[in-house]
This record gives structure tokens, sequence and C-alpha cells, in this order.
């Protein structure tokens, strides 16, 4: 029987094939990421059994209190892209600054050319709970010219990044990645320990009738945004109202379902958080450059969020992401 597989790696090779100039690096920092994420995997999927959930009563950057899960996700992230020596700098939601790396290749051809932002393990709140968690990376190249990565190199548009994905740790490990030719799915078959493609060229369907926000927090939005969620509970068949709500509290498996069957996520500003809960660099803009690439729209509200100029590492923003037609209806509820 032919057996017709396209592993992650093999998938990296052929984009890169397209790129003459390449010189391989970026697919050897994809390959390192999977291979840490395939590590993170064994140990979000053995936590139940051994010691490895509560809490290390440390606190992380965020001020939350942090699970194992989160620091030994972050350990081994930080470690597989030092010894991979493509990267300049690596920022993680974990720490409170960029780690900068010196360039370990003598050949100039070589040297330490992107940098990369990750959240280690989003929604690790849910971890006791087995509620799906993930991974979210994002990679630019580097503007300084060599030596270890500094600042400018760090707090770039998002539209200036050459690659972005998530792995979502749910029923199964799914990595689903962009490097700015479509968005392509990958489950993990944890017999041969590799990424198989199931899904290429994948495409956000342009309407939907799903919602995804934390009504909890409906008091507090502007009222735009209340007239909003009103609004699409509202029964009208023609538009596909009233909306299902579907909320995981996990913002990769959220995105990852709303990707899959349309739908549109908001974690907006209120009157307690004003640029609302999720990070710019380490989770809107990767998901908003894979969601632009599969056909949706991602924005603050009223500005693309990939345009954005980051300011600080850790910058929140607000985040309206998903179906296109669903986007750009809560923009003109919210801009009145
Ligand atoms: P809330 C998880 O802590 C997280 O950062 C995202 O994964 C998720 O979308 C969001 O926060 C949930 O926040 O306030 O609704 O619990």
């Amino acid at each position: 029987m032919k057996t017709k597989f396209t592993t992650f790696y093999r998938h990296i090779i052929k984009e890169e094939r397209k790129h003459p100039e390449a010189t391989g690096q970026l697919s050897d920092l994809l390959a390192d990421i999977a291979l840490a994420c395939k590590i993170i995997s064994l140990e979000v999927n053995r936590a139940g059994l051994v010691d490895v959930l509560g809490f290390t009563g440390e606190k992380n950057v965020q001020g939350e209190m942090v699970k194992k899960l989160d620091v030994f996700a972050n350990e081994i992230l930080v470690n597989s892209l030092t010894a991979g020596g493509h990267v300049c700098a690596v920022c993680s939601e974990e720490e409170e600054h960029f780690i900068p790396l010196k360039d370990v290749y003598a050949n100039r051809l070589l040297q330490n050319r992107y940098v990369v932002h990750f959240d280690p393990l989003d929604g690790s709140s849910n971890i006791d709970a087995n509620i799906s968690i993930g991974t979210i990376f994002s990679i630019y190249k580097r503007f300084s010219e060599s030596g270890p990565g500094n600042e400018a190199d760090c707090l770039q548009q998002g539209i200036k990044q050459v690659a972005a994905g998530y792995v979502v740790y749910g029923s199964s490990t799914i990595l689903v990645y962009t490097a700015g030719r479509g968005v392509h799915g990958f489950t993990l078959d944890p017999s041969v320990g590799e990424f198989l493609l199931f899904h290429e060229d994948m495409k956000i369907p342009k309407k939907s009738s799903t919602y995804s926000i934390n009504e909890g927090n409906y008091c507090k939005w502007d009222k735009g945004m209340q007239k909003y969620i009103d609004f699409i509970k509202q029964p009208d068949k023609g538009s596909g109202r009233p909306y299902s709500s579907r909320y995981v509290g996990s913002l990769v498996a959220d995105f990852h379902r709303n990707l899959l069957y349309g739908g549109i996520f908001i974690y907006p500003s209120d009157e307690k958080n004003k640029n609302g809960k999720l990070r710019l660099m380490y989770e809107a803009n990767p998901l908003a450059f894979i969601v632009e690439q599969a056909g949706g729209r991602a924005t603050n509200g009223n500005q693309r969020i990939l345009e954005l100029q980051p300011e600080s590492l850790h910058q929140r923003v607000p985040l309206f992401i998903g179906s296109e037609d669903d986007v750009k209806l809560a923009e003109k509820f919210v801009n009145g």
C-alpha cells in the first residue's frame, strides 16, 4: 500500500525550495520549534501522571502564579532555540526581558539572523482541568547586522513576520503555521514522532454564526461592544442569527476552532483594561498573520493588528480576529 504523507520538515523544505536565496536557516529554525513542541506535548500529555502539576510558588512577569509546565515549556523552547544557533534574540511571555543570543556560527552566511517571540504555554490556567492549551510563536528577520540581537530587532511590526504558528495540545497535538504562502495544518503522530500534513492551504469561512468572548465582562465593555453582542444574539434567519457562543478560555483552542469552521474571537478593551488582556507580540501578531493568510481579518477594533508599531515586549492589545465579515461588522458597532 502506497503511504503518501508529508512530514512538517518535508513541507518546510518544499517551501524553502521556492526561495532560491534561502540558506535553509528558517527551515532549521522551524524544525527546532517543532522538536521543542513535541517534547512539550509529551509532558502535557503526561501531566496527569507525573508530578508536574501544581504551582512552583514563583510568579511570572505577568504576576500570575506559574505552573510547572509553563516553566518547563519555556525552558525547552529557550534551550532549543539557543542550541539551534539561528536566533539573535528570544522573547517569551515568561521572561521579563528579551534574551540576546550570540552568534554561534563562524560562517557569516549562517549567522543568527532571526528573532523569535513565543507564548510557551498559553491558557496554562486550564492545565489542571485537562482543557486544550497551546504554544504560539512568531518569527522575524533581525534588523541589526550581527552579534546578539537588540531591542529594535524585537519590536518590529507584525507585518514584518517571516513565519508564525501555534501548537494545540488537545485530544491530539496539532501544529498550524504560515511562512507567508498559505496556512498549513499538521497532526502529531506520536508513534513516529512526526507532524503529518492534514490540511494544506487552510482558509477560514468569510462569515460564520459563532462568537467567542467572555460575556462575564459585559458590564465593563463600552456601549458599542455591548450592542454588537446583543445584535448577534437576536434571531434573524437570513443573517444566521442568533450566533452560537463557543468560548474555551484558551486562545489557541478558540482560534483553531474558528479557523476551521469560521467564527469571531474578541477580547476587547474594557473599563478596567484599556488595552484588553492579550499580548501583541506573542498572541495577536502571530494569529493575525495566520488568519490573514487564511483569508480572515484581525484588528484592535479599528486598526490592522499587523500594522501596529510595538512599544514594549509585553504590551496588550484589544483583539478582534476571525471571519472577515464578522470582524468588519463588529468594528462597525464598536466604532459607532
Ligand atoms: P479570560 C488564557 O489565560 C488567556 O491568556 C487566553 O488563552 C484566553 O483566550 C484568555 O486568557 C481568557 O481570558 O479573562 O476570559 O479568562
